[in-house]
């Protein structure tokens, strides 16, 4: 390797060791509404009775990962650092802040088994138990791609407003959670088997072909639900399939090098001096400004608009289930997160399309206005692959997301309309009611849950669409840069025997096969 590509590969070897070396446990955590029996579940399986606080009331305050560990402790941290630490029995006391993750050490065999197997479980708190405990725990989990266990309180019945929407929301992440029914002793087989048949309906509507539903009871130690889904997974086949990729794309990159090395060694370039001096002139240019022809890009303000809107038709869709929570007086958390999860999703699936949508209409025209560049006319091929820099922005709008509180805001908004609504529904038909409160839903809700979103909203686009351009811009820099380099090379050859070069370049080549047949081989 030579030059930028030795630069690059070095930055991207150490990125990718790092993360190697890094935390690479799956982490399963356990959702669903508040009192569903997570935690109690969890003391059942850890053989740890007393080990996390359960009550009826909203319980778990922060995301708990369970550990092995043989002197019993947990470590709180706040934005990755460690910032309190106790005795295990004195979980309870740690002063949490939501959004925060503890790290629970315990001498628990199946704990120990499950890490050896490369999985932890995560006790989170439940949907309901405070909008920004519960969607600050969440998060965190969302975007690392893990596998959700949701649990379902037999005792209700069958699925509640706001466990579906939840359903809904992870499914359009492309997450599908492992349903486990809990508390099944609180009734018959027969409408335990009804609720498990409606679940998976429920799921394979949402696009889970293959649902995985199944029972358990943390009063009647029944495990085997859970634990034959923890055997289902192989964390170690979900590490190798994110890794894979990632080394993948490293090895592209190099080959990539090797191959314009060749293709530009092996023919004639005549005033290789003057080309140099050429590439050097263009690489200035794209540094000082990217060309763009004119794109007829999105402004942030229009991509805002287009966002907000989306969100608004979200809510409308949905007004009816949500006047149908606000009829059946239930709990204004529970109303509050349902709302926070319809709008969440909308708002990270519409933000993902404009994101792509923006680094597609800038590529084309980056593309375009630099196809008569003498780079180019050594390499075609510019940013085959948009993915990276679409991937990138998700934890990138998690940061925002989190120091903004702009759930808590949605939540502030909500507070005053809820109680004043059951005032007037006196007296009136149950349809009257459920269309009334939907109208209400419709213009208070929808119309200022979307004009408080819009100045953070407005702030990740505009933010956004400069990150995309800063980074397409580094990209075909770079690639000029590896240009440079292979006609500078070139220029070495002029002292060189024809045999010396054709040796170099068949030595490029050997190398190239073995990257190709290592690539095939993750
Ligand atoms: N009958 C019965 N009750 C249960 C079962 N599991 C849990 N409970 C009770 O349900 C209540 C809530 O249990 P938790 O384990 O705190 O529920 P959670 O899902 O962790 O709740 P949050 O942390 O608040 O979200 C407690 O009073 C438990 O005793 C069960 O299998 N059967
Ligand atoms: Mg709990």
């Amino acid at each position: 390797m030579i030059g930028e590509t030795r630069n690059e590969f070095e930055k991207n070897q150490e990125a990718f060791i790092n993360e190697l070396n890094g935390d690479n446990y799956i982490k399963v955590p356990l959702v669903g509404i508040f009192s569903a029996g997570k935690s109690s579940l969890l003391n059942v399986f850890t053989q740890k009775p007393n080990m996390l606080p359960v009550d009826t009331a909203p319980e778990t305050a922060v995301a708990y990962e369970l550990h092995y560990g043989i002197g019993e402790c947990v470590e709180l941290y706040r934005e990755g650092k460690l910032i309190e630490e106790k005795k295990l029995n004195d979980i309870a006391q740690l002063a949490t802040k939501p959004g925060d993750i503890a790290m629970v050490y315990c001498k628990s065999d199946p704990i120990r088994a499950l890490q050896e197997k490369g999985i932890i479980l995560v006790d989170m708190p439940g949907i309901g138990s405070g909008i920004e405990r519960h969607d600050a725990a969440i998060f965190n989990y969302i975007n690392r791609g893990s596998s959700f266990i949701l649990l379902v309180d037999a005792e209700q019945g069958s699925l509640r407003s706001s466990t579906l929407t939840f359903m809904e929301e992870l499914s359009q992440y492309n997450l599908h959670p492992a349903v486990l029914v809990s508390k099944i002793d609180k009734k018959p087989e027969a409408d335990v088997n009804d609720i498990v048949e409606y679940i998976k309906f429920q799921l394979k509507k949402l696009g889970d072909e293959n649902p995985y539903v199944d029972t358990v009871c943390a009063v009647n130690g029944k495990l085997d639900g859970l634990t034959n889904y923890l055997d289902s997974l192989d964390a170690n086949a979900m590490v190798v399939e994110k890794m894979g990729g990632k080394l993948k794309k490293i090895i592209d990159a190099i080959m990539e090098q090797f191959k314009l090395r060749v293709e530009t060694r092996s023919k004639d370039i005549a005033n290789l001096d003057g080309k140099i001096k050429e590439v050097e002139d263009e690489i200035t240019n794209v540094k000082a400004e990217l060309p763009t022809n004119n794109a007829n890009l999105d402004t942030p303000e229009k991509s805002t608009r287009d966002i907000l809107e989306q969100v608004k038709e979200a809510l409308i869709a949905k007004s009816t289930d949500i006047a149908q929570m606000i009829v059946d007086k239930e709990d204004n958390e529970v109303i509050k997160a349902t709302i926070v999860s319809i709008v969440r999703s909308q708002v990270i699936n519409s933000l993902r399309e404009e994101s792509e949508q923006y680094t597609s209409t800038l590529g084309d025209a980056v593309q375009e206005a630099v196809q008569h560049l003498a780079t180019i006319e050594v390499d075609t091929g510019f940013i085959e692959d948009f993915n990276e820099i679409i991937e990138a922005f998700l934890p990138y709008i998690e940061l925002l997301i989190n120091a903004g509180g702009i759930w808590g805001r949605i939540a502030q908004v909500l507070l005053p309309f809820l109680p004043d609504l059951l005032n007037w529904l006196f007296g009136k038909s149950d349809e009257e009611i459920l269309e009334e409160v939907r109208q209400k839903v419709i213009h208070k809700c929808a119309n200022q849950v979307t004009t408080g979103l819009e100045p953070t909203i407005f702030k990740i686009v505009a933010e956004n669409q400069q990150r995309i351009k800063t980074k397409m811009q580094e990209e075909l820099v770079s690639k000029m840069e590896k240009v440079k380099d292979s006609l500078r090379e070139k220029m070495e050859d002029i002292n060189k025997s024809k045999e010396d070069i054709d040796a170099e370049i068949s030595h490029l080549n050997y190398a190239i096969d073995q990257l190709q047949s290592i690539k095939e081989s993750i």
